[in-house]
Formats: structure tokens, sequence, C-alpha cells
């Protein structure tokens, strides 16, 4: 039925663009956007053709590699001679700020007619997901962008921790419950053979790579304080009020149980600078035993993937700390990526422009956006194929893909609606049930999160924009705050400076004084209060 729905619509959309284009008339438009080192060439892109073909718009792609975006998007502005349609993308760090700033200057245009009008699957997406118009409509209320909507759990869930199951049975122990109980873990991985290779010395007892949900604090922080991790490092209490975790003692107490580990040994030295890769080669270095005794990542793939050792893992829930806190923060509003498709006041043909950007949110759009071509890559699930939970699939996944370059899909750029069913949960499960291997490692991370994070989920500050007339005061504070911290957080952990020293601990504090935390809250409350978004809604 869904499948028949879906077939109605786009016949709908296809049949209403012949109509608006007169007969052989074809549309062109010209689109910029970051393009992912993993998409060889828009060019000759399976999906890309698909798209012109199935729209009838013949698209000149203006591709910028994403590492050169942000400089390359600024240039093009100011020069004055930009395109028809701008998208972010997966370059949408920031882009808000971006999006307000052209708004205001009228570079790219208000989108609520042209939805109203010619929207079919944006209208779609609103419906189905309510309150998420509001939330990317600029500070005037209208909507200057469509978006990205992609709800992948894992990333609403991202710190995540795994230990070593192998090793617990060595030492004979339960998982971890408390902070107590890691550290007492900790110890033993680093005092016995647990990996049984006859050498007490090569266990790594815990291990972390900077990546997002994967540095080495937010895990073990989040015992002790709300601490989301992000840069700004602020949260809100159940009064409403907006405040820094950073000058509070129950963030102290968490610096110096991190402390104690370093100082015990029981934390890798290179984990503050260590890469995925890096981390991969140490799990693996073992030569068929295991060799991490607790890692943090959004998926263990980083240092276990492959071999018979990725079996030994399994994750670990939030750990309860000292006064009772046991909590992991809920990245609430992570799934939506703004920017993802803006028109400018260059364009001059709107109409073709809106209905191209409508059509990229459409089930058919979004399964070959992201899975790459019909029949190869993916295709409908038949009669008795079902999802991990039982259910009837739809979709079976032919094929995985990892980081290599290919021209099939577009990876995660442009724009696409991706529900939670569409992105994992209504494909089919199986034949391969390992959940362990590495073309299941989205349902192994899926299922730790439902199994052992969301049971502790609080949902973190909702991220808003800050209001125009403080901007720059803003992003000035912040970079400085972030730069500050960071090298405090760690000159704390490794003992550079001493976090049970109260006179240290006072300078730290005087430091975030003079860099303006007040002023970053007051303002960060001022835009939170003008902001559609609110927490715990
Ligand atoms: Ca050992
Ligand atoms: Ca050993």
């Amino acid at each position: 039925m869904k499948r028949l729905f879906s077939l109605l619509l786009c016949l709908c959309i296809l049949s209403t663009m012949g109509l608006a284009m007169g007969e052989g008339e074809k549309k062109s438009l010209t689109v910029i956007c970051p393009v992912s080192a993993k998409v060889e060439d828009y060019d000759t892109n399976a999906f890309i053709l698909w798209l012109e073909e199935q729209t009838g718009i013949d698209v000149n792609w203006i591709q910028v590699p994403i590492a050169s975006w942000d400089d390359k998007i600024s240039a093009i502005m100011v020069s004055g001679d930009y395109p028809d349609v701008i998208s972010f993308g997966n370059a949408y760090a920031g882009s808000r700020v971006t999006q307000q700033k052209w708004a205001d200057e009228g570079l790219i245009i208000p989108l609520d007619d042209l939805i109203e009008e010619y929207g079919v699957y944006s209208k779609k997406m609103f419906e189905e997901q309510p309150g998420l118009d509001t939330m990317i409509a600029l500070n005037d209320g209208k909507i200057y962008s469509l978006c990205t909507y992609s709800d992948i759990i894992h990333c609403n869930y991202s710190s995540r921790m795994w230990v070593n199951d192998t090793f617990l049975e060595a030492l004979d122990m339960d998982k971890p419950e408390t902070l107590e109980e890691f550290h007492e873990y900790l110890v033993g991985v680093k005092e016995n053979d647990v990996n049984g290779n006859g050498d007490a010395n090569d266990e790594v007892p815990y291990v972390a790579f900077g990546n997002w949900g994967g540095d080495l604090f937010t895990f073990i922080m989040n015992s002790f304080v709300h601490y989301n991790g992000r840069w700004e490092k602020l949260d809100i209490n159940e009064d409403g009020e907006i405040y820094s975790v950073l000058g509070m003692d129950e963030f102290r107490e968490g610096l110096k149980f991190m402390h104690q580990l370093y100082d015990e040994g029981l934390i890798y030295e290179g984990s503050i600078s260590i890469t995925a890769d890096g981390c991969k080669a140490l799990g693996e270095s073992g030569e068929g035993y295991g060799i991490i005794g607790a890692i943090t990542g959004t998926g263990c793939s980083a240092a276990i993937t492959g071999d018979e050792i990725y079996h030994q893992y399994s994750a670990l829930s939030p750990l309860e700390g000292p006064d009772g806190m046991r909590q992991t923060p809920w990245y609430r509003y992570v799934n939506v990526r703004e920017s993802a498709w803006m028109i400018t006041n260059k364009c001059e043909d709107t109409e073709t422009a809106m209905k191209l950007g409508d059509f990229l949110l459409s089930y058919d759009s979004t399964m070959r956006l992201r899975k790459g071509e019909y029949g190869v890559w993916w295709r409908e699930a038949e009669e008795g194929e079902t999802t991990i939970d039982g259910r009837p699939a739809t979709f079976v996944e032919l094929q995985s893909y990892g980081n290599e370059v290919q021209n099939s899909h577009l990876d995660n750029d442009l724009m696409f609606y991706e529900t939670r069913g569409v992105f994992l949960d209504d494909r089919a499960f199986g034949p391969d049930t390992d959940l362990w291997s590495a073309a299941n490692l989205q349902f192994f991370m899926s299922e730790a999160c439902k199994e052992y994070y969301i049971p502790y989920a609080r949902e973190v500050l909702p991220q808003v924009t800050i209001l125009t007339q403080y901007n720059d005061e803003y992003n000035v504070i912040l970079t400085d705050l972030n730069t500050y911290v960071t090298e405090k957080m760690t000159a704390f952990l490794t003992g550079e400076i001493d976090i049970n020293d109260d006179a240290v601990w006072e300078d730290y504090l005087e430091g975030l004084k003079s860099i303006g935390l007040e002023r970053l809250i007051e303002i960060y409350t001022e835009s939170y209060e003008a902001s559609p978004l609110k927490w715990g809604a």
C-alpha cells in the first residue's frame, strides 16, 4: 500500500512537472553543492542520471570538494555571480547562521509560497515530522531552505562505550554498572593477562579517539554532570534556566576521576591525539588476541571490526556516578541538516527549482540517493522477508558500502528525507545474521542504542540560532572558550595542572570569567527564548 501510494505521488508530480514544462521543452537549472570524497562525479553518477531523467530537468552541477566548500561558497556569494540553487548538503556546520545572513541580505528567497503551491514531498515530510517546519524557519518565521531529515538512531545517542566480554569473563566480573566497577575492571585489565597470550602487559585498559561521539570525556562525564560535549557545553535545568557545566563542582569531580584513571595508567596515553585508523591498528595489534579493554566511539568499528576479535565486544550502558547520576546525552535534533536547498534571487525559474528540491525528498529519490542503483545495491522486499524485529521488510540491501569511492549513490550529499524505517528499521535482516559482521554494523549500533542507551537518555539543550545582532560577539567568545577549555581539560587529565589544587581550580574559573562565559550564557538564553526549539517539548 505504502509503495502504491509512493508510486501515485511520483506519477502525480511527474505529470505536474510535465504540464508545467510544456511539450518537449527541457528545463534547466544550475546547482552548487559540496561533493563527498566518496562520490566520483555528478555528471556520470547513476543517481544523478536517474534524477534528471525522472524530472526532465537538465542540471548544471557546480561540484565543490567538501573540504574547500566554506571558502569557495563565500567567494562565490561575494562575487555576486552565484547559481539558481545552493545546497549545503553534508557541509552543514554553521550553515544556519550563513542562511540567516543571506536571507537578511536578500540573496536567497523565502520558499513558503512555493512549498504551498508546488510542494508534495516537502509537505508530506512536514506533516510526518511535526514541528520541523517551525524549526527550520528563520527569525522572521519564514522558510528559506528545505532540509535533509536523516533519522539515524545511533546519531541521536552517539556517546557510547564498548567493553571486552572475554576480559570480563577472565576477571570473573559482570558488566560494570557503576564508575567504581568500571575502575575495578580497568585495573583488572591492566594487571592481568586477560587476553591469555602469556603477556600481562600488552592489554590497553581504555582508549578513545577524538571523533564525534568518541571523545575521551563525554561518556564518563555523564556520570557527574549533564555534559553534551558540544563546544558551548551549556545545559538547561528543570526550571528552564540555561547554565554552563564548566564551572561546576560536579564537573571538577569528573575531571578528578578522569585524572585518577590517567594517573594509574588506565587511559591509553595516545588517546588525546589518536585517529580512528590508529585505534584500529592498536585494536588489531594483538595477532588474534584482544588488546583493548574499553573504547568509546560511534561504533566499535574503528578499532575492532573485521575478524573474530570484534565478537568479544559489546556495549556498556552509562555508568552510575558517585551521586547516582547515570545518563547518556540525547541529541534530539541532530537528524536535521538545514540549508540543503536554497533558491537564490538570481533564479528565474523558481518553480522548477522548487519542484526539483521537492522531488529529492521523495521515497524513490531518497532510496537511490542514499543506497544506490535499484536492483544493484538494493531491491524491494518480497513476501516473507522480515525486519530485525520480525515485521514485513520494505527493502533488501544487496551491497553495503563503506569508505570506497563510487558513482552509484551520493553518500550524504545534496538532500533527502530518510525516516528511521528508510535508513534501517524497514530493511530485511539476513541472511547474514551475524550482528558483528561489517555488513551488519548499522544493526549492531542500532540494537546497542535500543538496549543500552535509550533507557538512560536525557535530552541535551537544543542548539538554537544565535540572534543575528550577537553573532560575531558570540562566535569570538565561543572560539576562545573552546580553545581554553580543551587545553585545560587535557592539562587536568594528564596532571600538567593539578585538578585537586583549589588555587589552580580558582584560577581556571577566573579564566572562564575573563573569556566571557557569563555573556555567552546571556546571549544563548536570549536566542533560545526567541527560538521555536524548546527543550523537553
Ligand atoms: Ca594486562
Ligand atoms: Ca596479555
